[in-house]
Formats: structure tokens, sequence, C-alpha cells
């Protein structure tokens, strides 16, 4: 179990047993997203939610984490979906649309309103960044945790 004390403004964890989440990661960067994958869902089980209510979905990279959501949440059975991604800087402005696609499509999905899309992608400047945020700052339980929180907002309007 890791150390989820870093999570300093997250608050008490939440009681999520009977909530469901979709889980879309990418291909690239693999290592980072293994780790954030790995950390998101062991929080996931620590505020209870069970291992078959947690539906894990691949796809390339980045930019592909739009289309993976979308159709993801047209599935009637999940709550929240977390989008996992790491965009590391390059040599060229390729970073900057990927960035920028990525985020307004997620934006959108969001707007649209069906169920809470979080926003899991690292956008880094070098790989140690995203060893650092994947690993030490636990960034993956802090998109489960969000995740959990935005369902219990949004079941608050039931
Ligand atoms: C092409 C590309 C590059 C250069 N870098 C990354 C990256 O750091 N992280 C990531 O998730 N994806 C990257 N991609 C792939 C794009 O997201 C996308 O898969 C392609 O542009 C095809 O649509």
């Amino acid at each position: 179990m890791s150390d989820f004390s870093l999570l300093q403004n997250m608050g008490d964890l939440p009681d999520a047993s009977n909530m469901r989440f979709g889980i879309v990661a990418t291909e690239w960067n693999n290592h980072i997203i293994d780790l954030l994958l790995e950390r998101a869902i062991e929080a996931l089980k620590a505020c209870g939610v069970n291992e078959t209510s947690i539906c894990v979905r691949r796809v390339p990279g980045s930019f592909e984490l739009v289309y993976g959501c979308s159709r993801m949440a047209e599935h009637g059975y999940i709550d929240a979906i977390i989008a996992l991604g790491c965009v590391i800087r390059g040599d060229t402005p390729h970073f900057d649309y990927i960035c920028e696609g990525t985020t307004e499509g997620l934006v959108h999905l969001n707007l649209e309103g069906k169920i809470p899309v979080i926003n899991g992608v690292l956008t880094v400047n070098t790989p140690e960044q995203a060893e650092e945020r994947a690993g030490r700052m636990n960034k993956g339980a802090e998109f489960a945790i969000t995740a959990i929180k935005m369902v219990a907002y949004a079941h608050s309007f039931d």
C-alpha cells in the first residue's frame, strides 16, 4: 500500500464502495502510465471500490484519450472516467498541440455533462518530472480520489 499522506489537500478518503470507474490509459510513456494506473487502482480499492467495478482500456497516445473517454462515457454502467496520459516535451511544437488538443477535448466531454472525466494527463518537460509525479507525488491516487469526489458531487443531485 502506498503512502496517501502526501495528498494533504485531498481531505478524508471517501467511501466509494457503490461507485464504478473507467480508466482510459495511453500506451505512450507506458512505464509512467503503468505506475499511475497501479496507484489509481490502489487508491480506488482503498476507498472501497470493488475490482470488478473498475474498467481499464488502453489507447495509443494522449491525443486518443478524448475519443477513448467519449466512447467509454456512452457505457451507462460507469460513474466517472479517469484519463491517464503523459506528454513529455520534445524538440518540436508537437507537445503544445497534443496538450492543447487533449485538454480541450477533455473539457468538452465535461461540458457535455454525462459523467465526470478526470484530466490525469501529466504534461512535463523531462522524463524525471514525470517519474517524480507518478512516483513520490502519487498523482495516480490524486486522480482517483478526485474521480470519487466528482461522483459523490454528481450523485448529490440524484
Ligand atoms: C506523437 C506523440 C509524441 C511526439 N509524444 C507523445 C507523448 O509524449 N505522449 C503521448 O501520450 N503521446 C505522444 N504522441 C502521440 C500522440 O498522442 C498521438 O497518439 C499521435 O499524434 C496520433 O494521433
